[in-house]
């Protein structure tokens, strides 16, 4: 029997190689693999198989050389299986299997903070604490009497238009309730619950229908501050604020006091604070005015007292170098994240 020609054996060991990879590499499902494993390495009847068995064909002194072309071509042909097995694994389950890498760093723990002008509160609070000021609080759904009445502000004064009010449909006897346009509600709510000496500051919301600008909001806080004591001056006040301008702005902020009016202080100041070369107007203030420590049942010749109540977004921007008060409640996270 004529033996088979080494080269012939190698040619047809090619193709075969050839084939089993096309064949496996072009596979993209398990139904399409098994059927190439079974074609190229099926254990009776697959290709590789019948190859094997034409070995035995080779002369004598080829025998060593075929085999281990053979074994050769039986590895790529195995290892190209098992590429191709992980590879439609792995689209099938979405998901690498390879190991995970436990020493690689982990997503980054973002901690949350204060908002802005929560810490702004808690600073003014402080700061204020600090010059004998206690905290406290009111309520910001309020009646007519304290939100104008108490301060001086009777019926017919503009300041009660409905326009210039969040008026509820809850009324209280006659007279709607109000989201309280102003914090001075609070002094009144003070002083007629507790005697005099007083020294309070109060941080809260206020609303009124204002269009939203650079420098408005319909929401926005004020730090109202009352101090009722035996011989109080318009020099206290001034000390006062200037004191609180320099602790929460830093010592080189400039103050300065505009005349001005409001119907529960007399004589009334507007405070403004120098910002960026301009001068920006920070609240009002004023002597209590006589008419209201008499209001409450105070007795005005024994004592006197000051009040201030300054825009909290304000004195924040000013302090933050904001020039938009907009952006404290825009929710942008990237403008938050700075604070
Ligand atoms: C008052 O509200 C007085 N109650 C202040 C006062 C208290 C005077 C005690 C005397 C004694 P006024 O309406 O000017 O005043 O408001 C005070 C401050 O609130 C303003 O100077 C400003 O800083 C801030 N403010 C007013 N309206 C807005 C608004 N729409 N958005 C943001 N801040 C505002």
């Amino acid at each position: 029997m004529t033996s088979v020609p080494l080269d012939t054996f190698r040619a047809e060991l090619e193709r075969l190689r050839g084939d089993a990879e096309s064949a496996l590499t072009a596979a993209t499902d398990a139904a399409a693999l098994e059927a190439a494993r079974i074609e190229f390495l099926g254990a009776k009847s697959g290709r590789l198989k019948s190859v094997q068995k034409s070995l035995g064909g080779l002369a004598p002194a080829d025998k060593p050389d075929g085999g281990r072309h053979f074994n050769d071509a039986k590895n790529a042909i195995t290892a190209c299986f098992e590429v191709a097995q992980t590879r439609i694994a792995t689209a099938a389950t979405g998901r690498a299997t390879t190991a995970i890498d436990v020493t690689l760093p982990t997503e980054p723990i973002r901690l949350g903070h204060l908002h802005p002008i929560t810490r702004t509160i808690r600073r003014v609070q402080e700061i204020m604490g600090r010059l004998g000021f206690e905290s406290v609080d009111g309520p910001e759904v309020e009646d007519q009497w304290h939100n104008f009445e108490a301060l001086a502000i009777p019926a017919e004064h503009p300041a009660r238009d409905p326009l210039d009010n969040f008026y509820l449909a809850v009324a209280q006897g006659n007279d709607p309730l109000l989201l309280r346009s102003q914090t001075s509600t609070v002094q009144i709510r003070v002083m007629e619950n507790r005697e005099p000496p007083l020294r309070i500051v109060s941080l809260g919301r206020v609303y009124r229908p204002d269009t939203a600008d650079a420098t408005h909001y319909p929401m926005f806080h004020q730090v109202e501050g009352l101090l009722v004591e035996p011989g109080t001056t318009m020099a206290h006040l001034k000390s006062v604020l200037r004191m609180f301008a320099s602790s929460f702005l830093g010592g080189d902020v400039k103050v300065r006091f505009r005349p001005s009016f409001f119907p529960f202080t007399e004589p009334s100041v507007e405070v403004d604070m120098e910002w960026g070369g301009r001068w920006v107007e920070m609240g009002g203030a004023g002597m209590v005015d006589p008419a209201v420590l008499e209001a409450v049942g105070y007795d005005p010749d024994a004592v006197s007292g000051f009040a201030f109540g300054l825009g909290v977004e304000r004195i924040a921007a000013r302090r933050y170098g904001v020039d938009d008060i907009r952006d404290f409640y825009r929710n942008d996270a990237r403008f938050l994240r700075q604070f």
